[in-house]
């Protein structure tokens, strides 16, 4: 259950069309709305879908990349991967608490995420076959979500803007180091060549389902904008991770799984782009409803981590339990 009543609680007063139009006004202000402020019930729920939803994404997210830690060809590679999947965990760990301010517990966000209530982002249902997805995820995956989440940075609900800011500097040395990864690959023997050509075959398309539907078919967008969760719609955001990404492919001399794919110099205002090819929304609506190649996988590994971190947890609250009846038998015995 949300703990309503706790933090900003919404009366039937407080959600009268003054309520709601004053709440509208200082978001048109660009004023950050914190945890304890009043909010319409629609906007507090709203967000904690996204951040719970963008929380399990990070820590599910650590699943892909972690299949590959013990056979990373080199201890620097190593360093690298080792890093980037703590990141993960650590971003994880901030929106979650981030969602906790809105009143809902972490238990209960594990549950929705276990019982698959709650979603996570699709590109995390398929499979790391090869050292070279650990490149194309870097690239792709963490270039899609800083196009995605740097505008986040500026979200009107101050405690996941703040923490989108650390976030998004982490994701930056990710993409980076998994386009150097692919780049060395890019230029190695035709084989390692060819491994960084299947990663970019593989990730690019699930890469732009990242972005979700199209905007004529997206249900959150309008409202979300307007309560500027969101910045950008989620064509606008996937049209600037195409352009961004299209050159960096042609640097390294890989290509783009795409035979629709062209320059279009009418695009972004006439400043040019490009047009890419139909994405393929059965297989993304598959892999969100839970038939992806590794649903099944994610949610056992995270049930696993749950049922077997049960006692840390258990230990964890019994401490905190005896530290506060023995500061509460303190302070009586002061009195
Ligand atoms: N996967 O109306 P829409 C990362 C759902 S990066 C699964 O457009 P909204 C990481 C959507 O939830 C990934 N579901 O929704 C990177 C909604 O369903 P419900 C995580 C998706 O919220 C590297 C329905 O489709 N990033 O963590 O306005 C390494 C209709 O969509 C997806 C974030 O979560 C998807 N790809 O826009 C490690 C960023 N796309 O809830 C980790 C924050 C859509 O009505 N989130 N859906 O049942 C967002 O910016 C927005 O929530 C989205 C969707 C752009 C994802």
């Amino acid at each position: 259950m949300y703990s309503q009543g706790l933090i900003g609680t919404n009366t039937e007063t407080e959600e009268s069309e003054e309520f709601l139009a004053a709440f509208q006004a200082r978001i048109d202000r660009e004023e950050k709305i914190e945890a304890n402020d009043p909010m319409p019930e629609a906007y507090r729920k709203t967000l904690i879908r996204q951040i719970g939803q963008h929380a399990h994404s990070e820590i599910v997210g650590m699943l892909p990349e972690g299949n590959w830690i013990t056979r990373a060809p080199t201890l620097r590679r190593k360093l690298a991967l080792l890093a980037k999947v703590q990141d993960e965990g650590g971003h994880g760990l901030y929106l979650y608490s981030a969602a906790e301010t809105l009143g809902i517990s972490r238990e209960q966000m594990t549950e929705e995420l276990l019982t698959g209530k709650a979603k996570y982002s699709s590109i995390f249902n398929y499979p790391t076959p090869s050292w070279a997805d650990m490149g194309a995820i870097g690239w792709l995956v963490d270039g899609a979500a800083i196009m995605n989440q740097v505008p986040l940075c500026r979200c009107s609900f101050g405690p996941y803007a703040r923490a989108m800011v650390r976030i998004c500097k982490e994701e930056s040395f990710h993409q980076r180091q998994g386009y150097e990864l692919m780049s060395v690959l890019a230029k190695g023997a035709p084989e390692q060549k060819q491994m960084a050509q299947d990663a970019l075959n593989r990730w690019w398309w699930p890469s732009l389902m990242m972005f979700g539907p199209y905007d004529s078919d997206s249900s959150h967008s309008d409202q979300n904008m307007e309560w500027k969760i969101k910045r950008f719609s989620n064509d606008e955001l996937r049209q600037k991770f195409v352009d961004a990404t299209v050159p960096q492919a042609e640097l390294i001399g890989l290509t783009m799984p795409d035979p629709d794919l062209k320059w279009n110099p009418d695009r972004n205002k006439g400043q040019g782009g490009y047009d890419i090819g139909e994405i393929d929304w059965s297989e993304f609506w598959r892999v969100v409803k839970g038939g992806g190649p590794m649903n099944r996988d994610r949610i056992a590994a995270r049930t696993k981590a749950w049922e077997d971190g049960a006692w840390v947890r258990e230990a964890a609250l019994a401490h905190a339990d005896k530290r506060r009846a023995r500061r509460a038998a303190a302070q009586e015995a002061a009195e």
